[in-house]
């Protein structure tokens, strides 16, 4: 008789090829697309035995439904964050919570130069322009010299490293981290210091409880009427609100934003305006970068499926 595969919570959509191989190990259960009656149903059924919850960085882990799953091992997130998993409760539950480091820093660090070069030089307007028959009538505005510029990393771990690394043969790189780290680049002590020292300041923090709205008023009045500000990190380190009003009275120069407050809601005010340049949380969105990271999304639930320790588990 051929042997039951266990079952697995699904928290939101993968690639297809993600899906498919975990499809072949376990059978998935799409939460997320289920109403109250299908999850009630599926918990009397397979809460009791299922030992894996799948999901995604911007997704989580809600504590209620690892609280009903007691025989839960493993919370696999396909993706880097970790910040929508409440880890101390994961670990009180003897859970492991392993996410996909390394694998998407070149990346969100691509993405993060591409945008400050977009924004400053008006790439994704220019474009629009030539689209609509604009040209022969009307020049674009001049954009900004992105060479030259003082490029501040908010956060440096792996990938503002990465970011920082890209952004010197442009111009001096400065950053703030929680520590001085022994690098090329120019230590600010406080973000508020960075803020004020940089031309266009990247956010790369990890999303905690100290960096939420670290980028506030207070910052981007730092930052000045002349800086730029990019977020490719979690839209939970910058206020949102605060960057709009900033943006409206001229006190920003420009915004350049992957990640969001509310996603995928995005306010109208930065919608509207001409000051911004926004993508959909496209750090880690491509071929190669989503291949590798479902392989290693696979390699944790292959560990902990066959008894041993996860791949790449966060550590509390
Ligand atoms: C992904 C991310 O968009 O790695 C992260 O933390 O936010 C992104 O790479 C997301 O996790 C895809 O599930």
């Amino acid at each position: 008789m051929a042997q039951e595969k266990p079952s697995a919570v699904q928290l939101c959509g993968f690639s297809d090829y993600l899906e498919a191989e975990l499809g072949q190990r376990v059978d998935l259960f799409r939460w997320d697309e289920a109403d109250g009656a299908a999850r009630a149903s599926f918990l009397s059924a397979a809460g009791q035995t299922c030992r894996l919850v799948v999901t995604g960085g911007h997704i989580g882990c809600p504590n209620d439904l690892i609280d009903s799953l007691p025989a839960l091992e493993l919370i696999a997130i396909n993706g880097v964050g970790y910040d929508k998993v409440d880890i101390p409760h994961a670990a009180s539950k003897s859970v492991t919570v392993s996410n996909t480091p390394d694998v998407l820093t070149d990346d969100v660090a691509d993405l993060a130069v591409g945008l400050v070069i977009a924004l400053r030089r008006g790439i994704a307007s220019g474009d629009a322009h030539v689209r609509k028959g604009d040209w022969p009538q009307s020049e674009v505005p001049l954009g900004r010299k992105v060479s030259g510029s003082r490029f501040g990393v908010l956060g440096l771990g792996r990938i503002g490293h990465a970011i920082a690394d890209r952004c010197a043969p442009f111009g001096e790189v400065g950053y703030w981290s929680r520590s001085q780290k022994d690098v090329p680049f120019h230590y600010c002590a406080t973000a508020q210091e960075l803020a004020h020292w940089s031309d266009v300041l990247i956010v790369a923090c990890a999303a905690t409880p100290d960096t939420e709205k670290l980028v506030d008023a207070s910052l981007l009045d730092a930052l000045g009427e002349e800086g730029v500000l990019v977020n490719v990190a979690r839209g939970s380190v910058v206020d949102e609100q605060a960057v709009i009003t900033a943006l409206a009275s001229g006190k920003l120069a420009g915004a350049a934003l992957d990640v969001f407050e509310k996603e995928p809601q995005v306010p109208e005010a930065l919608i509207d305006s001409d000051r911004t340049l926004l993508t959909p949380h496209v750090g880690s969105a491509t071929v190669e970068t989503r291949k590798a990271m479902a392989d290693l999304v696979l390699a944790n639930v292959d560990a902990v499926l066959a008894g041993n320790s996860a791949t790449t588990p966060v550590k509390l």
